[in-house]
């Protein structure tokens, strides 16, 4: 049988098999071999003879993110409340090196714009310029933008990731409305929480159309990466790269680099720059284990 897992709870897995929501246990090869099923994996799995299943097999990823651990996700949506939360653009921007590594194109949705003000939201605005990033200002509460939002994930599984607090599961909400799938089933078996969203959760848009909901996070660290190749994460930095007068230029102190002379041109926001240096400066100096 073929199937999605849709939950991961303490080592137990929820595989949507279309006609059921299945308990899986993964089989012991995966952990000898240090394999881990992600909420979002397609999978196949065994029935088990007291009704449970196996997973027996973890298709080929079509993208693996690390925060928020889900697989499979072919677009991302950042987001963050224009205030209250106060959003954090060195988070948004950790978030983004992340989706760029794991190579899901990303949009930033800003929530609750139905109490921000201009100067808030000229700000942000200010803060991505030139970084090519689609931001969408939109109301959950008012359904400002949310149907807009909504046509966006046809096809598509996106992941919406971001801070506690910002709407995520009420957006997630509004985009099941009037949805024709039967989840009764899964929210008995999974106990779906009406507050706050302790794990990953795949949850049906429409027959093509998937979304995870995820838990919130507040701080965000960046491996895997070389901090001479940060810049590469960067769609607007990433675009000069080989332009500056020194290989292996570190965009901070040298003569000649063409991507300070973008920042000082306007091309490269303040904002993104000050958080590249800070995360450059961070991943240089990590001790290495
Ligand atoms: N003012 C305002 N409040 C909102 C909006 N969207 C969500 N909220 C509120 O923000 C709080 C957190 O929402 P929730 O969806 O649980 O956030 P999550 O932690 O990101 O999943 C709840 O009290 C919501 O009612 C919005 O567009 N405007
Ligand atoms: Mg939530
Ligand atoms: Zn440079």
């Amino acid at each position: 049988m073929q199937g999605k897992i849709v939950k991961g709870i303490g080592g137990l897995y929820y595989v949507d098999t279309e006609t059921d929501i299945l308990e899986c246990k993964p089989k012991g090869i995966f952990r000898k071999s240090g394999i881990k099923p992600l909420v979002g994996d397609d999978v196949t799995v065994e029935l088990l003879p007291d009704g449970t299943g196996l997973i027996v097999d973890i298709h080929e990823r079509k993208s693996c993110l690390i925060r928020p651990e889900v697989a499979n996700a072919t677009q991302a949506m950042l987001v963050f409340a224009v205030n209250a939360p106060k959003p954090n653009l060195n988070l948004a921007d950790r978030f983004l090196v992340n989706t760029e590594m794991a190579n899901v194109p990303a949009i930033l949705v800003f929530n609750k714009s139905d109490i921000a003000s201009p100067e808030e939201i000229k700000s942000i605005k200010n803060g991505f310029q030139g970084s090519g990033y689609e931001i969408r200002f939109i109301s959950a509460k008012n359904r400002k933008g949310t149907d807009e939002l909504k046509k966006l994930l046809k096809g598509k599984t996106t992941v919406l990731a971001g801070p506690s607090g910002v709407g995520k599961s009420t957006l997630v909400n509004l985009f099941q409305e009037n949805k024709t799938m039967e989840t009764g089933d899964l929210s008995e078996k999974i106990m779906r929480g009406k507050n706050t969203t302790r794990h990953s959760e795949l949850l049906r848009v429409d027959e093509r159309s998937w979304i995870f909901d995820t838990p919130g996070f507040t701080s965000f660290d960046v491996f895997g990466i070389d901090a001479g190749d940060l810049y590469l994460y960067y769609p607007e930095m990433r675009k000069y790269a080989g332009k500056c007068r020194f290989t292996g230029c570190a965009h901070i102190s040298e003569p000649d680099c063409a991507i300070r002379e973008k920042l000082k041109a306007g091309k490269i926001s303040q904002n993104r720059y000050d958080n590249y240096v800070m995360l450059y400066n961070e991943i240089k100096n990590r001790r290495k284990y």
